[in-house]
C-alpha cells in the first residue's frame, strides 16, 4: 500500500551531523535541502536570525552565491551520503541559487548563459542520485511578511498584513543582492503575461534535459499569492493557475512542489478539490505542510491542529488518493524555550507522524 513519506526540510546551516540526527529523531525518513543560505547579510541587520523564518527587510535576505560550491557535482554526492549515512534519502533539492538565475528571472542579457548552467546543474543533481529540484519562478520572491505573536499561547510566527508596493532595486532578485554594484534605481515593472513568457522560456530550455536527467522540477506557488508583491507581477496566486503552469509545458518532468500554506492563503479555490485534482493527477513531487488563519490580503501562520486548513482531512485525502511523495513541515511558529525553532519543528513532525500512523498504520 501507499504510504506518505515523512520529510525534513533543511536549511543549508543545518547540513550537519545536528541537523541530521534532529530529523532522523523526528521521525523523517526523507530530506529536502535548501543549498542557498537566506541568512548571511551580515551583522547590519538584525531582523533575519537563523533561528526564525528569514522575513528580511529592505536588503531582504542577504547576498546570494555564498554557497555556490555545494552545487558542484561532488558537494551533491557528498551531502546525499551524509544524509544516508543518517537514515535518510535526500529527495530534493529546494531553490536555485538567485546567482544562478537572475537573468533568466528578468530575460537580461546573461539568459543564456545562465540556461546552461541550470541545465548543468541539472544533469548533475540527476547524477548525484536526486530526483527532484524544487523551484519558485519569482521576481520578488517571498516578501513583505511580518513578525508578530500569532499563533496559540502568543507563539510568534509570520503573516502578511496588506501588500507589499516598495519596489525593487536593481541588484536585487528573489529578496537577494546579487550585484552590489549594479546602477542606482529600480526594477522596471513588466507584466503578468511578460512574467509567463519568461517561464515558459525557462520550462522549454530546462525540462528535455531534466527528462533525460531523471529529475523533476516542481514549482512552488507565489508565497504571498498577491497579484503583485513589491510592484512585480506573481505567476500562482490562485489556485487555477497551477494547471496554467503544468499546461505551458506538458512533460513528466514538468511538476507542482505543493505549498498547502500558501494555497490555503490564497482568496479563491477549494483546496481539498486542488489537492484531488493535482495529487490524483501524479503531478505533485512533493507538499509543503503548514497552517494559517485568513487569506490575502490578511494571514498569519498558526500550528497545524489550530488553522484553516484541516490537516487530519488533508492526510487521510492524501492516503486515499495513494500519495507515495514526501510531506514536509513547511514552517512552524517558535515555540517558548531554549531552542524554539526546534521546537516548533519537533511539534509538527510529531503531529503529521502521528496522523499518518493513525490513518495509514492502524
Ligand atoms: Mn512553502
Amino acid at each position: 500500500m501507499a504510504q506518505i513519506k515523512l520529510g525534513f526540510g533543511f536549511y543549508q546551516h543545518m547540513l550537519n551531523d545536528d541537523g541530521y540526527r534532529f530529523a532522523r529523531q523526528c521521525g523523517a525518513t526523507h530530506a529536502v535541502v535548501h543549498l542557498v543560505d537566506y541568512f548571511n547579510q551580515g551583522k547590519q541587520l538584525k531582523n533575519n536570525h537563523r533561528d526564525n523564518q528569514p522575513i528580511g527587510g529592505r536588503d531582504g535576505w542577504g547576498h546570494a552565491g555564498a554557497t555556490r560550491q555545494l552545487w558542484q557535482y561532488d558537494s551533491l554526492v557528498r551531502i546525499r551520503e551524509e544524509l544516508a549515512a543518517h537514515g535518510l534519502t535526500l529527495y530534493a533539492i529546494e531553490n536555485f541559487d538567485p546567482l544562478d538565475w537572475y537573468d533568466v528571472l528578468l530575460a537580461g542579457p546573461g539568459r543564456e548563459r545562465q540556461l546552461e548552467r541550470l541545465q548543468q546543474i541539472i544533469r548533475d543533481v540527476g547524477r548525484a542520485g536526486i530526483p527532484v529540484i524544487g523551484y519558485n519562478f519569482s521576481i520578488a520572491g517571498v516578501a513583505g511578511r511580518v513578525s508578530g505573536t500569532f499563533a496559540r499561547g502568543g507563539a510568534r510566527s509570520v503573516g502578511v498584513d496588506g501588500g507589499d508596493p516598495r519596489p525593487i532595486p536593481r541588484g536585487m532578485v528573489w529578496n537577494m543582492w546579487y550585484d552590489d554594484n549594479a546602477a542606482d534605481g529600480e526594477l522596471p515593472e513588466i507584466s503578468e503575461q511578460e512574467l509567463w513568457a519568461r517561464l515558459e522560456y525557462f520550462l522549454r530550455a530546462v525540462l528535455p534535459v531534466a527528462e533525460e536527467a531523471g529529475v523533476r522540477l516542481a514549482a512552488h506557488p507565489d508565497d504571498p499569492p498577491f497579484p503583485t508583491v513589491r510592484r512585480q507581477p506573481r505567476l500562482v496566486y490562485t489556485h487555477d493557475r497551477y494547471q496554467r503552469l503544468l499546461d505551458l509545458a506538458p512533460s513528466p518532468a514538468n511538476s507542482l512542489e505543493f505549498c498547502l500554506g500558501t494555497l490555503q492563503e490564497m482568496a479563491d479555490g477549494d483546496i481539498y478539490r486542488t489537492i484531488e485534482r493535482h495529487v490524483g493527477a501524479g503531478q505533485v513531487a512533493y507538499i509543503h505542510l503548514r497552517n494559517v488563519v485568513g487569506t490575502v490580503p490578511r494571514y498569519h501562520e498558526v500550528f497545524l491542529d489550530e488553522g484553516d486548513l484541516d490537516v487530519v482531512r488533508v492526510i487521510r485525502l492524501l492516503d486515499q488518493l495513494g500519495y507515495d511523495g514526501v510531506v514536509i513541515p513547511d514552517h512552524t511558529p517558535l515555540m517558548e524555550c531554549a531552542a524554539p525553532w526546534h521546537a516548533g519543528m519537533a511539534f509538527a513532525m510529531g503531529y503529521i507522524r502521528a496522523l499518518k500512523q493513525i490513518i495509514q498504520e492502524s
